[in-house]
């Protein structure tokens, strides 16, 4: 299969919501030396945000949703090693702290986000989904995180990553822990607003725009 054929499989592996093969396709695109992450942003991500298109309109179902969030995953389960290898044995540059919102389980963005983050020398400490702003300041003190990551997917959770903001002001934290906001409603005129120090829209750019805000070369 050719480059541009597996891509299109991925896309429609996760439109069918067919687990096995969206495993079977990230195994094989291994072999043939696809970079992970091309295979996520260029494959997989484009049968979800289909999905998600689809689902507004009102054309498909939560069971579907559900279904297709799960080949997702599994995709994403062979490929997270690998993505995370892609620039190992340098030193760790930044510690970051990574959580999806309380209210909010939607996990596969932040996820994708904290992997490429580890790729390229940062050690993340991941604390899944439904997290409270009481929960990131504790971990991020424990951790001595230099930036918290906080992603939102839902319009109604968004407001949570401003209560974040205001606890680790609240925690005597907020002038050396940096706060980067994502989430796919998430804009950076959002993020300003709420007093982030940066946004970034997808996994690649979340990259350039911590060690921006951390001042990295
Ligand atoms: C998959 C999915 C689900 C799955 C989630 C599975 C999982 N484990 O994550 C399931 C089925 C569980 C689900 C549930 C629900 N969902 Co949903 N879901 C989606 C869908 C289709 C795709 C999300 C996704 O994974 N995208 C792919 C990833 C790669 O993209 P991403 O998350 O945006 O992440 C990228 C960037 O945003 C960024 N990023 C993400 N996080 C961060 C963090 C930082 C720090 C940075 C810098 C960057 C960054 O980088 C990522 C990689 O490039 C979206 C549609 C959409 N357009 O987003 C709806 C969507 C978000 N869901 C929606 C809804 C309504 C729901 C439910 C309420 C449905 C229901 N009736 O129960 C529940 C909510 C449950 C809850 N409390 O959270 C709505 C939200 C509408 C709104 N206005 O808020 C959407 C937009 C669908 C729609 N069009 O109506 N959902």
């Amino acid at each position: 299969m050719d480059r541009g054929d597996l891509l299109t499989a991925m896309k429609q592996c996760v439109l069918d919501g067919d687990v096995e093969e969206a495993a079977r396709l990230a195994e094989l695109s291994l072999r043939q030396g696809v970079p992970p992450i091309d295979s996520v942003e260029k494959g997989y991500v484009q049968g979800i945000n289909e999905v998600g298109r689809l689902f507004e309109a009102g054309d498909l179902f939560l069971p579907e949703l559900v279904a297709s969030a799960d080949a997702m995953k599994a995709a994403l389960e062979v490929l997270k090693p690998w993505m995370e290898k892609a620039e190992t044995g340098r030193k760790v540059i930044g510690r970051i702290v990574i959580g999806t919102v309380k209210g909010d389980i939607h996990d596969i963005g932040k996820s994708i986000v904290a992997s490429i983050l580890v790729a390229n020398g940062f050690d993340v400490l991941d604390l899944g989904v439904d997290v409270s702003p009481a929960a990131f300041v504790e971990k991020a003190s424990e951790f001595g995180a230099d930036l918290v990551g906080l992603s939102a997917l839902l319009t109604t959770t968004m407001p949570v990553q401003r209560e974040v903001i205001k606890a680790l002001r609240e925690a005597g934290l907020r002038d050396r822990v940096k706060v980067l906001v994502g989430g796919a409603p998430v804009t950076g005129r959002w993020a300003s607003e709420i007093g982030a120090d940066g946004y970034a829209e997808d996994a690649i750019r979340a990259v350039s725009v911590v060690r921006g805000v951390l001042g990295l070369p």
